[in-house]
This record gives C-alpha cells, structure tokens and sequence, in this order.
C-alpha cells in the first residue's frame, strides 16, 4: 500500500508580517512534496492579507483551504484596540473550535505549525489531535530569546534597566518593546503566560540562518537562557515567492526601471504603521534634502480597508508634494516589496525592521537605515547593525515619542547612501542568505530533516 504523503496544517495570525512568513513556509512545503492545509480567517483585518491569500491560492491550487470562523469577540469595549491584537485574541478565545474543524482533514495530519502569538490556546489543541506540534516565530532569533527569558524577569521589570539574556548580548531597557512595560497589556499578557509553554512545543521555526544570529541561535539551542527549550529550527531566509507577483507591473517599478544603479532609496515603515502627519512631512522634507532619488510608500491608516480618498497634497501638503516630485515617487498603494528591493536601481532601505523587510533586505543584499518605531523593531534592528549591512540612530526614540527632524533623517540617509562599508556588507549577508537555502546549505538541510521526522 502506499505511504500517505506528509500533510501539515498551518495556522497563521492577522496581519501581513504574520501570514507573509506562513505563505513563503507554505510554499517550502509544497516544494518538498507535503500536502499543505492553510487555515485562515475571514474577513481578514486587512485587504492585502485577503489579496494574498487569494494569489497565494491560485499558485497553488493543491493546498487545502480551511476557514476558520471565529466566534464573536465577547468585549464590545475593546473597539478601540489595535484591530490586529484584537484578531489575535479572537483567535485565542475560538481555538477550541480547531480540534473538530481539523478532523475531517485528510490525510490525516502529520504536524501542525501555529502562530506565535497562539501557544497557550493551541497547546490542548495540538495534544487532542496528537501531532507534534511547532510555532513559527515570525520575528528575529534574538527576539526569541528575549521571549523566553522574558517570564524570568517580567516581574522585576519596573525597575529593572538593561535585560541581561545568558549567552546573547543585553538588551537595553529602551529596545524593549514598549508594550511590554504597560501594566496588563494584551502583547504583555501573551508573553508572560506564553513564554513558560515554549517546553511544551516539539520545537520552533524561524526565518532566520546560522550567519544572521550564529550567537542567539547558539545560546536558544544549547539551553543557555531557559532549560528543555525545544529544538529551534532555522529554516530561512524564506524566500519571497513568485506568487506574490502583482498581476501588473506597478507605477513604482516602471518608475524605479530608467534610474541609475544604486541611486534610488526605497522608504517604507511596513503595513501597520501610520505615522503622524507632522513626523511624515518631516520625512519628506529628508528626503528632499538626501540628495538621492527616492521610493516613498506612505500610510495614513493603520489598516488599508480604512485608508481614506484623501490625496499626497492632504497629508504632505501641496509644497512638499511639489518639491518631491523632481527626485521621488510618493504612492499610498501596497507595492510589491520583494521586486522592488531586487532591483538594481535601489541602493538603499529606510526600514522600521519589521522582521520580514529584514530578512528580505538581507536576501536581496540592500544596506538598511534602520528606524524603529514599536514592538520587536529596536531588538531586529540591532541585529543589521551588528552584522554591518545597516545602522540605525538609538536617539531618534519609539514612534511618537518625538519628532525628527527633516534636516537630521536628510544627513543620516545621505552618510547610509554614500557608505561603502555597508553595500560590501549587505552583499556577503546576501551570499550567506543564498547559501543557507541552496542544497546542503544549512537552512534546506535543517528543513529536510525536519520533514523527514514527520514522515515516522
Ligand atoms: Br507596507 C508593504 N508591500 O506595500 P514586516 C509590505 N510588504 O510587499 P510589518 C509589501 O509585507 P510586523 C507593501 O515585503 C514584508 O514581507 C513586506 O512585514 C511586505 O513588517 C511584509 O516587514 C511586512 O515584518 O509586520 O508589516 O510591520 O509588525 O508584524 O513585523
């Protein structure tokens, strides 16, 4: 009779820096012959989530697609919560509906790999359906070990400055994602109860490789920070895939193709950062003042779906607007990040360091001007300074704390811009990234053989 191939089912959270990694895991999967269900739900709080999961779809019509109906979230209160974290908790309050969802899938599971944000809702789960079980870590390796340190010193956390995690550097009390110090948040909570369930876990995946983070992966797997730890699986870079393609060629690109190798710097804070208006004309004024040519994405709302008609000229006024048109192309509209890093024009990234933009700029070789402006931002942007291939200015604060000046964002693109250090850099993290994924490379050997464990 013949062996049932592999089957994992893959549950991601909300947002794009959530799915975008489970996408690009999916797609490995496929590629190394396992049967793929892909969870989701819906509505998605965002409208490029939906759009990618329908693309995502129609590249591959062999992955099955489950919908995950939610129940409806018992705090009517929490309107004005960040709609993402409310998606989360969402998630969390309906999982017990999971186990009856997934037994009709078939062949029967052979794992299942959730979202970060899930352990301690999905720990029963996974245990009723007796698979083993992982959590893609959608962040930095170093992040990873700031979580499961993190319950060891949650609660000396008010006084406490530097974090000092065993076999990985300290993180300064400012790198420290900012929610993290409110009392009771929903982020504070997830870690504080999930953190500790990490043992729990057959392991953990992550988009990162030996070279970007040899040190954090090192001390995660030999157990330095936190005992029983579960093995953490390097499987990246993930890479970027093709069917995350626009169905046309966009304006940015057309733009990007009659402009000078290197010339242009592509400036994008990720797809849930809204910045004030007075900090957005600052940047414009930067820009202006850079002296390179420039790719501007902005955002006036923190979800798409509410991203008002209101022109460029409403929210950088019509002066600036005008003064930008002679060196940069300003859009609102998503575009497609992957091509436009990979092409030969763009010299530079102005980055918030989400981990995936990270992660991609390491894959295509672009050096980074790292602003960090929530979450797990400062902790990833420390890792491209590290490895060389970026900087990043520790003044300049969280988001919101302060405004920065347009003369000082126009001085530090331009020092990024005319470094040569950091473009020799960016191209050996490029070479690294490239080998850890091509056969025998560590990445695809890691992957390979956790396939294989699956297949008992
Ligand atoms: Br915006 C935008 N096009 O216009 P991060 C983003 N992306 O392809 P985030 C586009 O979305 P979290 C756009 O390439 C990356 O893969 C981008 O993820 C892509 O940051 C992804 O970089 C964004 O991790 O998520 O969105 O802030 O805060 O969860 O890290």
């Amino acid at each position: 009779s013949e062996v049932p191939p592999i089957h994992v089912a893959l549950l991601p959270s909300a947002g794009m820096g959530h799915l975008t990694p489970f996408l690009r895991l999916a797609a490995m999967l496929v590629h190394h012959n396992c049967h793929v269900t892909l969870i989701t739900t819906h509505p998605t709080v965002s409208k490029s989530e939906s759009d990618q999961i329908s693309k995502f779809h129609s590249s591959f019509p062999q992955v099955n697609q489950l919908h995950f109906h939610l129940l409806p979230p018992s705090d009517a209160s929490a309107t004005k919560a960040d709609p993402f974290f409310l998606r989360f908790e969402a998630i969390r309050s309906s999982s017990h509906l999971l186990p009856s969802l997934l037994s009709s899938v078939s062949p029967p599971l052979s794992s299942f790999v959730y979202d970060m944000t899930l352990i301690s809702p999905l720990l029963p789960v996974a245990d009723s359906l007796g698979v083993p079980h992982y959590i893609l870590f959608t962040s930095s390796a170093t992040m990873l070990s700031f979580f499961s340190y993190f319950p060891t010193v949650s609660a000396s956390l008010p006084t406490l400055n530097d974090v000092e995690i065993p076999g990985v550097s300290s993180i300064p009390r400012s790198s420290i994602p900012p929610m993290l110090l409110v009392p009771n948040s929903l982020f504070g909570n997830i870690f504080n109860e999930d953190g500790p369930k990490l043992t729990k876990l057959h392991g953990v995946l992550i988009n990162t490789f030996e070279e970007l983070e040899a040190q954090s992966l090192e001390a995660l797997n030999g157990g330095k920070m936190v005992k029983e730890l579960p093995p953490v699986y390097a499987v990246g870079p993930f890479v970027p895939g093709e069917f995350e393609k626009e169905d046309q060629r966009g304006a940015p690109l057309k733009w990007l193709d009659d402009k000078a190798k290197g010339s242009v710097v592509y400036v994008t804070f990720g797809s849930r950062t809204a910045m004030g208006r007075d900090q957005m004309r600052e940047i414009g004024e930067g820009l202006v003042r850079s002296g390179s040519m420039f790719l501007w994405v902005v955002k006036g709302k923190k979800v798409d779906r509410e991203e008002e008609e209101e022109g460029l000229e409403g929210l950088l006024g019509l002066e600036l607007v005008e003064k930008i048109k002679e060196r940069g192309l300003v859009v609102k509209e998503w575009v497609d990040q992957r091509e436009i890093l990979d092409h030969e024009a763009v010299g530079g990234f102005v980055s918030h360091c989400g981990w995936n933009s990270v992660v991609e700029a390491a894959w295509y070789g672009v050096p980074i001007m790292g602003w960090p402006l929530g979450g797990d931002q400062k902790i990833n942007a420390e890792v491209v300074s590290n490895k060389g291939w970026g900087v990043w200015n520790k003044d300049w604060g969280w988001e919101g704390e302060n405004v920065v000046k347009g003369e000082e964002i126009g001085e530090a693109i331009r020092e990024m811009m005319n470094d040569e250090s950091l473009r020799i850099k960016a191209a050996e993290v490029k070479e690294a990234a490239r080998k850890a994924i091509s056969v025998g490379g560590r990445g695809e050997v890691t992957l390979q053989k956790l396939i294989e464990k699956w297949n008992k």
